[in-house]
């Protein structure tokens, strides 16, 4: 690595006039072309001095950005419409864009970006070049214009403002030719005239044609163009030369992320392409590697080309009542948080509005806590109360800059200085968890290499270490305790700019052990926290966990079902995430004669008397699902009983090959294994509808005595247990009424 440079070194470097791309004659660049007599170090070097363009630096900054899928498919409950839905379905009564934003700015979102149009083709605005829009709905009479909306509620409510526009369009005909380019252009100018300032154009890249589809030859230049005329300010996204896709859709982005990016292409380029920066870099951007130094040294040139991730708060990008019960938690975009924006990336967060055009309230909900957290944890940065000092005198950009909450102040150890560190001692120990760390990205991203350690036992101890930082990099470790820690700056391409150091406590987790389930006789619980500090508090009630509910000392024993919340509080009052169980005891003895599919045994036979049914989320653990088997079950009352019904809770969605029971039989025994007696067979009524529902069969008047019953669900499907294809069967509870 090249720890000692000089301004001339590099003047000389970047003049060798060898290739094909422009460049900038400036120490510092967008984009830097790359000789083929450089070698690795002038290589890196050059790398070092890539940097953000200004509005690539402001994107950057507003950080947390929300995704808004809504469209045609939120009404035909799609994720891919395929164009030819009819727009007669657009029909958002309660639509509000003020409460879509006012959620967001309450969230803590800096940008929000919408899906003016899907691969559907269908528009949100009233496009003056299609009739597939808005203005063939019946809302507000065909007069509407979703985009309008948006905007205004974004100008009133000081919120940045992007686009979404899907290049892959199933509706309109011209898509395949190169008509089709200019249908796109024009639709580009009219979103990007009429509507105010736009801060982020999006270029989805997906095209699921298939080998016989249609194929657009997209005219990317022309579109790239459009935006920097029409929309100078906007950063053009995923199909576009200034952000990158991070290359999975799971919310969590590389440990090391570098933001200077190779372009493998030898490319001819004009002076003004270069200055309207619309290259787009040609990465294969799921790649585990596409910056390390061997991908760097056959590069043409290399790019300021930083990283978005984008997740949904929801499976699906767009919104499905089915999927009201599986919004991400607070935890969870917590943890999103920590690997996007903590990893050296934007995070773009998909809150789809609902069929009423509102954001649902449970995810608001969610939000909310969410931003909460955030605040909790980032309020106060431990190292202000530290006396910082580094291993060298600097009188221009001192130590003190790493604490000043400024990004633009910085720490620059000397060059000659082969591993700075910087020296944090507080007056008395302190607790903390994360650590954060930001360079002066405007002078580039330099480090690859640093450590914190902390003095322990009279010795230097390593307790965290990572490769890049970038614009931000958090870190989240067990807690330390200390009075003394080293930053250590081991390796960089250039001496390190280090904007910002912060040392912060997690609001405090709780731990339930085991998770939520059905039991037999009794049950022993654990709590634990992260934080050795904290205490925990529970309810048994749904009351929501607080200072002044139970104060956890010692295992709970259950010896009957019970919800449990919980969280743990920190001394200074900061109340983590409340986790919530429900733990049920089975009514009887369980002998599961017949075998779930693996992915849906859960607890086995005792889930099915534990009080417990199953919504429409199959993975929820609530159920047992069996794909080309019957179900057959023995209850041990313990003792004989009458019995006058019986209940099934099951769930019929033919369009997933699951089906309600062919047959149920009824048996009874005073032996578990004695000769079963038939009681009663019981045919449900046939389904026509194929969506998905629950139901519930009830087998009335069986009004006969066993203490041992048997219960036979047949599958519709029949037995055929090594058939992949074979029809499902899903049962949640089995309710026996005396
Ligand atoms: C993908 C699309 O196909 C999805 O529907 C969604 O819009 C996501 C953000 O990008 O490529």
């Amino acid at each position: 690595m090249p720890k000692y440079q000089t301004w001339i070194v590099l003047i000389l470097l970047i003049t060798v006039p060898s290739c094909n791309i422009y460049f900038e004659q400036s120490p510092f660049a967008n984009l830097v072309s790359i000789s083929t007599t450089d070698t690795k170090e002038a290589i890196l070097l050059k790398a070092a001095h890539v940097v953000p363009t200004p509005r690539q630096l402001s994107w950057q900054q507003r950080e947390l950005t929300a995704f808004l899928h809504f469209g045609i498919n939120t009404f035909t409950d799609k994720e891919w419409g395929d164009g030819t839905e009819d727009p007669a379905l657009f029909n958002p009564t309660k639509l509000d864009a003020g409460q879509w934003v006012s959620v967001l700015k309450e969230a803590g979102f800096r940008q929000v970006i919408i899906t003016a149009k899907h691969h559907d083709g269908f528009c949100l605005w009233p496009s003056a070049f299609t009739s597939h829009s808005v203005k063939s709905s019946p809302w507000k009479n065909g007069h509407g214009d979703v985009i309008k909306e948006l905007a205004d509620a974004c100008v009133k409510q000081n919120m940045p403002l992007g686009v979404y526009l899907s290049p892959w369009d199933r509706h309109e005909p011209r898509y395949g030719s190169d008509a089709y380019n200019e249908y796109f252009r024009s639709q580009l100018r009219e979103l990007l005239t009429n509507y105010g300032p736009i801060s982020e154009v999006w270029f989805d890249g997906a095209v699921g044609e298939g080998p016989n589809g249609k194929k657009q030859i997209y005219d990317w230049g022309s579109f790239y163009s459009i935006v920097r005329d029409l929309q100078p300010q906007a950063v053009i996204a995923v199909m576009g030369p200034d952000i990158r896709w991070v290359g999975t859709e799971t919310g969590y982005g590389r440990d090391t992320e570098w933001s200077v990016i190779p372009i493998a292409d030898s490319i001819q380029l004009t002076p003004t392409d270069a200055q309207d920066n619309i290259i787009k870099p040609a990465i294969k951007e799921t790649a585990e590697e596409i910056a390390s130094i061997n991908q760097l040294a056959q590069a043409y040139a290399l790019k300021w080309y930083p990283s978005e991730v984008d997740v949904s708060i929801r499976p699906g990008w767009f919104y499905h009542a089915a999927e009201d019960g599986q919004v991400k938690s607070p935890e969870k975009l917590l943890d999103i948080y920590f690997n996007s924006i903590g990893k050296n990336s934007a995070l773009l967060l998909n809150i789809p509005p609902d069929k009423n055009g509102l954001i649902p309230e449970k995810d608001a909900t969610i939000l909310k806590v969410f931003n909460y957290s955030l605040k909790q944890i980032f309020s106060q940065n431990l190292g202000s109360q530290a006396e910082v000092s580094d291993n060298e005198f600097n009188f221009n950009h001192p130590p003190s800059r790493v604490l000043d909450g400024k990004m633009n102040t910085y720490w620059a150890p000397d060059a000659s200085n082969n591993t700075p560190y910087l020296h944090f001692e507080w007056p008395k120990p302190i607790w903390f968890n994360i650590l954060s760390l930001s360079e002066q990205i405007e002078f580039g991203q330099r480090v690859s290499g640093f450590q914190l350690e902390v003095y322990e036992n009279d010795s230097w101890v390593t307790k965290v270490s990572g490769t890049t930082i970038g614009y931000k990099r958090l870190i989240r470790f067990p807690y330390i305790m200390t009075n003394k820690v080293r930053m250590i700056f081991s390796e960089f391409r250039l001496t390190p700019n280090i904007a910002e150091i912060g040392f912060y406590q997690d609001i405090p987790q709780v731990t339930i052990s085991p998770e939520g389930k059905p039991f037999v006789d009794s049950l022993t619980i654990y709590l634990s926290t992260n934080n050795p500090d904290a205490t925990i508090h529970y309810s048994q009630n749904y009351t929501l966990p607080s200072a002044s509910t139970n104060l956890y000392t010692s295992p709970l024993r259950l010896t009957s079902g019970s919800p449990l919340l919980a969280a743990a509080i920190s001394p200074d009052g900061r109340v983590g995430f409340v986790k919530d169980e429900l733990y049920s005891k089975a009514k009887y003895e369980v002998d599961l004669l017949t075998t779930p599919s693996p992915e849906f045994l859960n607890e086995g036979g005792i889930q099915l008397c534990d009080g417990v049914k199953g919504d429409k989320n199959l993975k929820s653990g609530k159920w047992l699902g069996y794909q080309g088997q019957h179900l057959e079950v023995i209850f041990d009352q313990g003792k004989d009983l009458e019995i006058r019904s019986i209940n099934i809770y099951t769930i019929h969605q033919a369009s997933a090959s699951i089906y309600q029971p062919k047959s149920i039989l009824i048996y009874g025994s005073d032996q578990p294994d004695g000769s079963f007696k038939l009681f009663k067979q019981y045919f449900p009524e046939s389904i026509q509808n194929t969506n998905s529902q629950l139901l519930s069969l009830s087998i009335p008047k069986i009004n006969k005595s066993a203490r041992y019953i048997k219960i036979l669900i047949e599958n519709e499907g029949g037995f055929q247990p090594e058939n992949a294809a074979a029809p499902w069967l899903f049962v949640s509870e089995i309710e026996i009424l005396n």
